[in-house]
């Protein structure tokens, strides 16, 4: 029998799972190192926390770390239903919570490392967490692409910890009673980048999609943002808030330091502002604010008599 010690928190309603111990050891490289031997040989242990029976598609994975850096709180590796993540916005946030929770850390600013980078998260006296972000940027700038069944959109491709494809001429009701319309619009739309061969630098995959309406309790915008494993965001995503910002700046909509409220489609709120990089590269550093809730602390029992110890995969 394998044990895994996980504490459940979410963030505008939206689940980070992170585990404490129990996962294989990955020895002491950077969070890209660990996460690529993650992936490569212990990937079932990621299946095993977040798929059916004992997780499902919304769930999102944290590996708790031991950081490379004596200066850090911790370092993380996120994880859902198809894969690994870049960066998580709502995820840090769900992170630092527990690590309050834990009685690891108390209000004060805390370097946490990721894949991707530092990110510089701050639990203020009220509960709330900032977290100051990778460095985001808009790469393409309303790329045209038909949607079999729904006609011709444009989006920008933006980085914000992860890569995004960002829509506001899409046509489509922003309300939660409409997920499941939301959910096939954006998958065909994620399909039609990849065939289309629309992508972020390098050819990487866009594996997000966001899509942008007025919103009805007075943010500055609600949106709808679809995940790698196609389940959608209950909370307005820490990186796509980013990759947001990103473009406003580009478009010279929005002034550094100015607060944007973002709306995720169940109401829940992320408060956000950035700050220019300073090297002429036009990236901006968004921080993003919001709050996390600990729900629940379990062991995860992995039998060997379980057909389904390693979960259901697809
Ligand atoms: O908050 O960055 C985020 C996020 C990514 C995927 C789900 N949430």
């Amino acid at each position: 029998m394998k044990r895994i010690s996980v504490i459940d928190s979410h963030t505008g309603g939206e689940p980070t799972r992170l585990v404490v111990a129990g996962f294989p050891h990955l020895g002491y490289g950077s969070m890209a190192e660990r996460r690529a031997l993650l992936a490569e040989q212990f990937d079932d242990w990621r299946a095993a926390t977040v798929l059916e029976p004992r997780g499902n598609d919304v769930i999102v994975g944290a590996l708790l770390c031991e950081p490379v850096s004596r200066d850090a709180a911790a370092g993380v590796i996120f994880f859902n239903n198809t894969g690994y993540l870049n960066m998580c916005g709502h995820g840090t946030i769900g992170l630092v919570v527990t690590l309050a929770h834990m009685g690891r850390i108390g209000p004060g600013e805390h370097t946490i490392e990721t894949p991707v980078g530092d990110v510089t998260a701050t639990l203020h006296d009220d509960g709330t967490v900032s977290v100051r972000n990778v460095p985001s940027y808009r790469h393409l700038q309303q790329v045209a692409v038909e949607v079999p069944g729904f006609g011709l959109v444009h989006g920008d491709v933006a980085w914000g910890g992860n890569w995004f494809f960002l829509v506001s001429d899409h046509g489509q009701r922003i309300a939660l009673d409409n997920a499941a319309l939301l959910t096939d619009y954006t998958t065909r739309l994620k399909h039609a980048l990849a065939v289309n061969g629309i992508s972020g630098a390098d050819g990487a995959e866009i594996d997000h999609i966001e899509l942008f309406a007025k919103d009805p309790e007075g943010a500055d915008s609600r949106n709808f943002v679809l995940c790698p494993g196609n389940a959608y965001d209950r909370s307005p995503c820490g990186t796509g808030t980013s990759a947001k910002l990103a473009c406003l700046a580009a478009d010279g909509k929005l002034a550094p330091g100015a607060t944007w409220t973002q709306a995720s489609v169940i109401g829940s709120r992320f408060e956000a502002r950035y700050e220019r990089v300073d090297d002429g590269s036009g990236h901006i550093i968004p921080t993003l604010r919001g709050s996390a809730h600990v729900c629940a602390e379990a062991t995860l029992l992995v039998s060997d008599s379980d057909p389904f110890a390693w979960g259901i995969r697809a």
